[in-house]
């Protein structure tokens, strides 16, 4: 870009996330845009009438759609309303007022739960809409299918380039730690610190420990987001995972490892295990040029120690 060239101006939407505050450091570090950030303070995006407003007034060049309702297997399977209706709510809001409001380039954040439950391992972009959804998730799968579809519907019927990207399960600074609500990796760190601090002798893993997950870190998630809206022609969709898979006991061997915890870790088949495997085939994005550069271990161990040094300041939230 040359110096006299305007940047383009991005809103981040929800970038007090871990997704979005990723994006945020990531596009600081460039430079080649200029951020625009609101939190909900400043715009409500369950409210339509003021997500139009604030975007006809702000007029943004480009938008990372990364605000949503999340949470890990508990949360969603107790509270499918609000996961289905908030993540609704944003996705038809933001995305037809961005048209609007004359948004040229707009990026929405989907997951790896949109895919069937019984999908063919590595999932395929293809297995959408293949298949019953795995039930823990329906409410927020259903949500972000709609959010895909409706970029999709704007690029068809508008030629607008509005596009999704589909992450495996992430994790990375800034996480949310709370004991139910959270998804795994935060949830364990948390367990086991206290369980480590108390010098309690066991600490229990919710479901069988049999399960496996692939898990990407935040900040090669928002390599892959930039690297996607730098593309002139980028896929309606496309996955995004790091091919590194383990199972949930492995998982909490590695997290009690990181933490020095050397107590027993048991399993509680009482609690879902959700879907037994997700593993995305990442192969069309690594195509493009894009590749994870966190290993698992790696991030864990700076999640852990970030966990560490917060708890050691003060409770954590
Ligand atoms: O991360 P998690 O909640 O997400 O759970 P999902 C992953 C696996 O870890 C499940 C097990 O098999 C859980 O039973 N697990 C063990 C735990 N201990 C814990 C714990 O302390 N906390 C949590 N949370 N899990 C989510 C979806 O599914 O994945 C969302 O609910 C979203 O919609 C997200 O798509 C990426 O992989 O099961």
């Amino acid at each position: 870009m040359s110096t006299t060239e305007k940047r383009p101006r991005l809103w981040v939407a929800g970038h007090r996330g871990l997704v979005g505050s990723a994006i945020v450091r990531a596009v600081a570090a460039r430079g080649d845009r200029e951020l625009l950030l609101a939190g909900r303070e400043v715009v409500d995006l369950t409210d339509q009438a003021a997500t139009r407003a604030f975007l006809l007034r702000e007029k943004p060049d480009q938008i990372v759609l990364a605000a949503a309702r999340v949470g890990g297997i508990e949360a969603n399977r107790t509270r499918p309303v609000e996961f289905l209706q908030e993540n609704l709510a944003i996705a038809t809001h933001v995305i037809p007022a961005a048209r609007e409001a004359g948004v040229t380039r707009l990026l929405y954040l989907g997951s790896s739960c949109i895919y069937p439950r019984e999908a063919p391992q590595p999932i395929r972009e293809e297995a959408l809409l293949s298949g019953p959804l795995e039930p823990t998730n329906e409410g927020y799968a259903i949500a972000k299918i709609a959010g895909l579809k409706l970029c999709q519907a704007m690029r068809r019927q508008h030629g607008l380039l509005y596009h999704a990207i589909m992450p495996t399960n992430l994790y990375g600074p800034g996480d949310n730690y709370h004991p139910e609500q959270s998804h795994v990796i935060p949830g364990l760190i948390r367990r086991i610190h206290e369980a480590r601090e108390s010098g309690a002798p066991e600490v229990v893993i919710w479901g069988t420990g049999t399960p496996l997950r692939e898990f990407l870190h935040a900040a090669d998630l928002a390599a892959a987001c930039l690297h996607l809206l730098d593309l002139a022609d980028p896929p309606d969709w496309v996955n995004a995972g790091s091919g590194e898979e383990v199972s949930i006991l492995d998982l909490a061997r590695r997290i009690a490892a990181h933490l020095g915890y050397r107590g027993r870790l048991l399993t509680d088949p009482s609690r879902p295990d959700g879907t037994p495997r997700k593993a995305l085939d990442s192969s069309r994005l690594r195509a493009m040029g894009w590749e994870p550069r966190i290993g698992l271990d790696e991030g864990l161990a700076a999640v852990c120690r970030e966990y560490a040094g917060n708890a050691a300041r003060g409770p954590v939230r």
